[in-house]
């Protein structure tokens, strides 16, 4: 594969100002006809016109009622000889197979009926274009196709024209007034209903909203269309950005490659980020389905009315959108602890994937140098820290400052395809004299440098002159391609707390730009407890120092509730990781046990707080701390404290369970959503104290829950209290929770899920977990094709449950291969995620290290892997 570097970029020699398509849908053999005005780049020599098209055959090219010569090279359709004229209009007529695409990029069949995804590159596996986000256009669209099987006839824009034609066909003719870039062109046929409102934005104008899903699933469509509702109000309310459409769509299909995407006007969104009821799904996937319509929608802004110039800079938009869905979320939450609540959450998931990323074969920077498919490249890097990136900006020039720099970005890129630095221009310019444009240059490193910096601080305290002077430090390792690094800059949130637990020193933004500096607290009373960091104001590895004393003032009386929240999860690492590291695992301290007690029983603490305090840190963020880490014993010690939190807070679980019971009706708010949260893991610590010691009373009550949960995420909460405690109770129960599911797909994929994460018995019974998950590939309910189903059991088996996948047997790792190599010649984009899974072998210690080198290695030999898998697997090997 041809790999592309970020510095070659240039300008095309030709561009596409409109286009006219027009579909004559059919599953075997779909025909485009294509009219594309073009225009010369005065800039560029004159040259041929190279088209990307893929997997799709020409019929016939015509300019001005000629046809016009043309070759094939590559992947390109060469034309040697295209009119000489500044503008001219090539006429292009080409077949494609929806039916045949199983990749899942481009226009393809789903459950009878036709969808597209054209980011990045989907939209040359349609038509012949210039296939990059610089060439923007004004698309009219006309589509034609059997009236019963596809009534519902839908692309981007405006709907100008529908009517009836011979042998049962209509047809739909749409019009997109803004210019856009092929990856954002959509189109559906499809046998569809949908949701409607009418909303009315504050300059007066109605807007027609509208959410198409298959029959059947009106009813699970109520929260999508709230999500997108508040979506577009929040969007004009802190950004001023307004809904620019008189109609904006989603649309729910079942196979889909990832979550959703933002087409312009026509949202195509999976159906786990659409379909929601009480009964269907949990709390989570209420507010994932709120952060992705919102994701999604703000979009619109960002990353549509202004787009990418070129695909390293995705983060542009992708960054920008994550950052903005989080503030969306946490706008929605409400009050100061739900927001906290929030940051802990998205924390907790930059570390688990962004982290081993930036530590890992596939690190890079935010902004990419090279790609060799750029659909490896939609990572936690350029989405998570992307988003952090933004997050520093705005910390850095105020809430206020960071919405006048949005103003600004705006005004000056309305309509264009930019850069990351002409986003981080408009930040600055906006706020001349801030923390951020002194330093832009260097700030902009954060786009151009991987791995995880490490900032170190120490403190002292000087009595007499009542001084504190903090110290920080910060180094940066090498990753690939990128052997030293420069200095970052990293705000610094900080305060001072006292031993008492009284405040010595109140919030002040410290910012670190050199290799180490001094800051100086004066007038402070007494030695102090330092809060650094706050609100994980950086996104970078804290080495503060603390001892258990400090961490334990920390967690009683931090005012910032996410440093609150890091310091219990820091005694628990450092008890998880002197266990790891030690010949056996002993009794945890009394000191450690007694503040998890004091948190859980604590009574002006929020349900959803405790919840994430008393969850010890994961098996992966503890695998990520060591430089070599044995999967197995990680497992064993983080088991053996559970148990032995479940045992020693017994009487606690039990009361948490009672008192954070819902009695009023289901509502996915983060205040009930806490409660159920904080109940299940009560429960979860019951059924496994309980199954420990023989006692049948919580398997049972969990039991009777799976069968009568007024709601899912109270009845899979059950389940897996069942499952994880390998309770006799979990077989019945599971197949209780299978026949309730009644084939609904998404349910389906949670008991799928569900199995492939059971937690893999320690000693008598291991292996237990890992041949059930491998038995299920031969359940008539499974297969590889649909991206959910595929991702519920085996991505959740390889990526999700290291104890069943890490072993000494190799037969994990075997499983792995044979799976990669099942899905590659089916969806090289889903393989190569899974391809990922091996990212971070050479942290693995023996045997699983030489195992996994030797998987890689087996699977690499193969001759016809795709570009996708082929990339990940030679990084990894590198
Ligand atoms: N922009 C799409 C992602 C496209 C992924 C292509 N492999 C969804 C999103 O980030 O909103
Ligand atoms: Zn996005």
């Amino acid at each position: 594969a041809t790999v592309v570097h970020r510095q070659d970029y240039a300008a095309p020699a030709f561009w596409i100002r409109q286009v006219e398509l027009c579909f004559d849908l059919d599953p075997v053999k779909t025909i485009v006809s294509s009219k594309l005005h073009i225009e010369r780049n005065p800039a560029a020599e004159p040259q041929p016109l190279k088209l990307h098209g893929e997997d799709i055959s020409v019929l016939r090219v015509m300019s001005g009622g000629e046809s016009l010569s043309f070759r094939h090279e590559d992947k390109l359709l060469v034309i040697d000889n295209p009119p000489a004229d500044a503008q001219f209009v090539l006429e292009i007529r080409n077949t494609c197979s929806p039916e045949k695409n199983t990749h899942l990029s481009g226009l393809y069949t789903s459950g009878g009926g036709f969808f597209t995804q054209c980011e990045a590159e989907g939209f040359r596996r349609i038509t012949y274009f210039l296939d990059r986000p610089d060439v923007m256009a004004v698309y009219t669209v006309t589509l034609r196709a059997d009236k019963a099987k596809y009534p519902v006839l839908l692309s981007n824009g405006n709907l100008v024209e529908q009517g009836e034609l011979d042998n049962g066909r209509h047809f739909a003719v749409w019009h997109d007034p803004f210019p856009k870039p092929c990856y954002l062109f959509a189109l559906v046929g499809a046998d569809l209903v949908c949701r409607e409102q009418k909303i009315r934005t504050r300059a007066g104008k109605e807007h027609l909203l509208q959410v198409f899903v298959r029959r059947g699933d009106l009813g699970k469509t109520e929260h999508a269309m709230a999500s997108l509702v508040a979506s577009v109000v929040w969007d004009e309310a802190r950004f001023g950005l307004p809904l620019d459409l008189e109609r904006f769509m989603i649309v729910a299909v079942e196979d889909f490659n990832m979550g959703a995407m933002e087409n312009k006007g026509l949202n195509i969104f999976n159906t786990k980020y659409v379909l929601a009821s009480p009964a269907t799904a949990t709390d989570v996937d209420f507010a994932g389905i709120e952060s992705v319509v919102g994701h999604e929608y703000f979009h619109n802004w960002t990353g549509n009315r202004i787009t990418c110039r070129d695909w390293f800079q995705l983060s542009l938009k992708e960054g920008l959108t994550v950052f903005r869905d989080q503030e969306f979320s946490m706008d929605m939450a409400g009050g100061a602890s739900a927001r906290a609540v929030k940051r802990i959450e998205d924390v907790r998931g930059l570390r688990a994937a962004q982290f081993p990323e930036d530590a890992g074969a596939m690190a890079h920077p935010v902004r990419p140098d090279s790609y060799a498919a750029i659909d490896n490249f939609y990572t936690a890097t350029v989405y998570e820290k992307g988003a952090e990136v933004v997050r520093m900006m705005q910390t850095l020039v105020g809430r206020e400052g960071f919405e006048r720099g949005i103003t600004l970005y705006f005004e000056r890129h309305d309509g264009q395809a930019v850069t990351c630095d002409d986003f981080a221009q408009a930040i600055a310019d906006a706020n001349p004299g801030s923390e951020l444009a002194a330093r832009l240059e260097t700030f902009k490193r954060w786009y151009a440098q991987a791995g995880t910096p490490r900032l170190k601080a120490r403190g002292a305290y000087d009595a007499e002159a009542r001084r504190y002077t903090l110290t920080l430090t910060q180094s940066a390792e090498p990753s690939p391609g990128q052997p030293t690094k420069e200095p970052f800059v990293i705000p610094v949130l900080a305060a001072l707390i006292g031993r008492d637990g009284g405040t010595l020193a109140g919030e002040r933004l410290l910012v670190l730009d050199t290799p180490e500096q001094q800051f100086v607290f004066e007038d402070v009373a007494a030695e102090p407890v330092p809060s650094l960091l706050r609100g994980f104001s950086a996104p970078v590895i804290l080495d503060d120092g603390l001892g258990d004393a400090e961490l334990l003032t920390l967690l009683a009386h931090d005012s910032d509730p996410f440093n609150r929240w890091e310091a219990g999860q820091r005694l628990a690492l450092a008890r998880l990781l002197a266990a790891v590291q030690a010949p056996t695992t002993e009794a945890l301290d009394t000191p450690f046990v007694d503040a998890m007690r004091a948190v859980l029983r604590h009574p002006a603490l929020d349900p959803a707080f405790k919840e994430l305090v008393l969850t010890l840190p994961s098996e992966g963020y503890v695998a990520e701390q060591l430089a070599s880490f044995d999967p197995q014993r990680i497992h064993a010690v983080r088991e053996n404290f559970r148990e032995q939190l479940a045992a020693a807070l017994q009487t606690d679980w039990a009361e948490a369970f009672e008192a954070n019971l819902v009695q009023e009706g289901y509502a996915p708010t983060p205040a009930q959503a806490g409660r159920r949260a904080l109940a299940n893991l009560a429960l979860a610590m019951l059924c496994l104290h309980a199954v420990r010691s023989g006692d049948a009373v919580w398997p049972g009550r969990a039991y009777q829950r799976v069968k009568d949960a007024s709601n899912m995420t109270d009845r899979i909460g059950a389940l897996a209290a069942l499952v994880h405690s390998h309770s006799e109770l979990a077989e019945p129960a599971l197949a209780r929770f299978h026949a309730i599911a009644g084939g609904e797909p998404l349910v389906v994929d949670k008991w799928f899920a569900l199995q492939a994460q059971a937690s893999e018995p320690v000693g008598a019974g291991h292996g237990r977990a890992f041949a059930r998950a491998k038995a299920l590939l031969k359940h008539p309910d499974f297969s590889l094709k649909n991206p959910n189903r595929a991702r519920s059991l085996v991505f959740q088996l390889c990526m999700n449950n290291p104890a069943a996948f890490h072993r000494a047997d190799a037969a994990g790792y075997v499983f792995w291969a044979e799976r990669l190599l099942e899905i590659d010649p089916i969806n090289p984009q889903l393989a190569a995620r899974l391809a990922r899974v091996m990212d971070r072998w050479t942290a693995l210690a023996e045997p699983y290290r030489s195992a996994a080198r030797e998987a890689l290695a087996r699977v690499a030999a193969k001759p016809d892997l795709s570009d996708d898998v082929r990339e990940v697997l030679g990084r990894a090997l590198e």
